[in-house]
């Protein structure tokens, strides 16, 4: 298992949190998905067999927010 943080931009409320998180729990891979608002970050936990680094940071674009 292995562990990242990404930062991201553009979420603003509990709904943006709920919506980062879901889309990247719902890929194959993932264990775990939280995101700490106040830091613009989200803390991921997840197989590299099943996902890789840009395969997270696509599900965060594709759900409408920024990733740096
Ligand atoms: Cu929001």
């Amino acid at each position: 298992m292995a562990a990242t943080v990404i930062n991201v931009g553009g979420m603003t409320c509990n709904h943006c949190k709920m919506a980062v998180e879901k889309a990247l729990k719902t890929l194959d891979g993932v264990q775990d998905a939280s995101v700490d608002l106040d830091a613009k970050k989200v803390s991921i936990e997840y197989d590299p067999a099943g996902v890789d680094e840009a395969g997270l940071k696509k599900a965060i674009s594709d759900a409408g927010y920024d990733v740096y």
